[in-house]
């Protein structure tokens, strides 16, 4: 997992925070593009509009925490500090993918890099990090566990019994919900009465808040709190992550149900471009900006090529690592 240790600069954290929600933004655009071409097959969720909560909370974890994300997760392994290269090579079914091709785009995990995966089953990644955090308190290795999912999986059984569980151990889970507003195709405020979901924590006992997931510098802090108070035995927390996804559920949502102007708006308020208006503010140059966006797109341009040069997995090894 890379991290940025704090403290650093902020300007200096800003910058390095740009750039990796640069990455995952073109990262996203490369996928769609692989994709619209058939080169990606199957189903694709992208997180472009959200890469303030990877590139944020990963600014504020530690070497040998873990994450545990849900199907919309290039961008959690990417702030994990997994090499772009390795997860096209995933999604495009190579060997050189972070699975050997087995997991593909909504399955994929990489523990060496702190990234315990991807799960598509919604709520199923809370209970597994709650295993995970089990394990960090009872060998006191000072790790904390964090696990995403979305606004509608707080409708599932799983987030409930995962964060009661949680907080009556005093387990070091940071419960993120990164809430787009939309489950699927159905709005939040559709789905259930009070959408100040964050207040739920409450029943558990436990520390529950609202924060702007499209400010990265928001995201980090607020993620550094918690994640000291966690290591210091204070037990889990839930952080509601406000965010919106700029793009559909999944690849090919024509997103009929999203109401006119909603997508504009919130384009007006997406995080890499409100984070380069602030770093402007503060005296950096448009030129080191650009500069810096140069970068990453080269960076994920060259990941797609060594991917794409990469030979396919071997059907022959299609029953290993298989446990059943
Ligand atoms: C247990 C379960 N129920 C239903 C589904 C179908 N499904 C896939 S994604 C999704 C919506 C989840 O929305 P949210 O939790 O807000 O996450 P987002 O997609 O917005 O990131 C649903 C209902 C599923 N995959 N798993
Ligand atoms: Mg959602």
């Amino acid at each position: 997992m890379t991290v940025s240790d704090l403290p650093i600069k902020n300007t200096e954290a800003a910058i390095i925070g740009l750039s990796m929600m640069q990455r995952i933004r073109f990262l996203e655009e490369k996928i769609t593009e692989l994709r619209k071409q058939q080169i990606i097959q199957g189903s694709v969720h992208l997180c472009i509009g959200q890469e303030s909560i990877y590139a944020g909370a990963l600014q504020a974890l530690r070497q040998g925490d873990q994450v545990f994300s849900t199907y919309r997760g290039h961008g959690w392994a990417m702030a994990c500090g997994v090499p772009p290269e390795a997860i096209l090579a995933e999604l495009l079914g190579r060997q050189t993918g972070v699975n050997q091709g087995r997991g593909g785009s909504a399955y994929f995990s990489a523990a060496d890099w702190g990234f315990y995966g991807e799960n598509s089953i919604v709520g199923a990644g809370a209970p597994i990090a709650c295993g995970a955090a089990l394990t960090n308190k009872l060998t006191r290795n000072g790790a904390v566990a964090l696990t995403a999912f979305g606004d509608g999986a707080m409708n599932q059984g799983a987030i409930h019994e995962a964060m009661n569980f949680a907080a009556y151990l005093d387990l070091p889970v940071i419960f993120v919900c990164e809430n787009n507003v939309y489950s699927e195709l159905t709005p939040i405020a559709e789905m259930t009465r009070d959408t100040n979901l964050f207040k739920r924590a409450q029943a558990y006992g436990i520390p529950g808040m609202r924060i702007d997931g499209n400010d990265l510098e928001a995201v980090r802090d607020c993620v550094a709190e918690q994640a000291k108070a966690a290591r210091e035995g204070k037990g889990p927390v839930l952080i509601e992550m406000m965010t919106q996804r700029l793009v559909g559920h999944y690849y090919g949502d024509m997103q009929s149900y999203r109401p006119r102007g909603e997508l504009a708006e919130a384009k007006k308020n997406e995080p890499i471009l409100r984070l380069r208006e602030k770093l402007l503010g503060m005296d950096v140059s448009a030129t080191q900006l650009d500069d810096c966006e140069a970068d990453a797109r080269n960076t994920i341009e060259a990941a797609a090529q060594k991917a794409l040069d990469a030979p396919l997995a071997d059907t022959k090894t299609i029953l290993e690592h298989l446990y059943a």
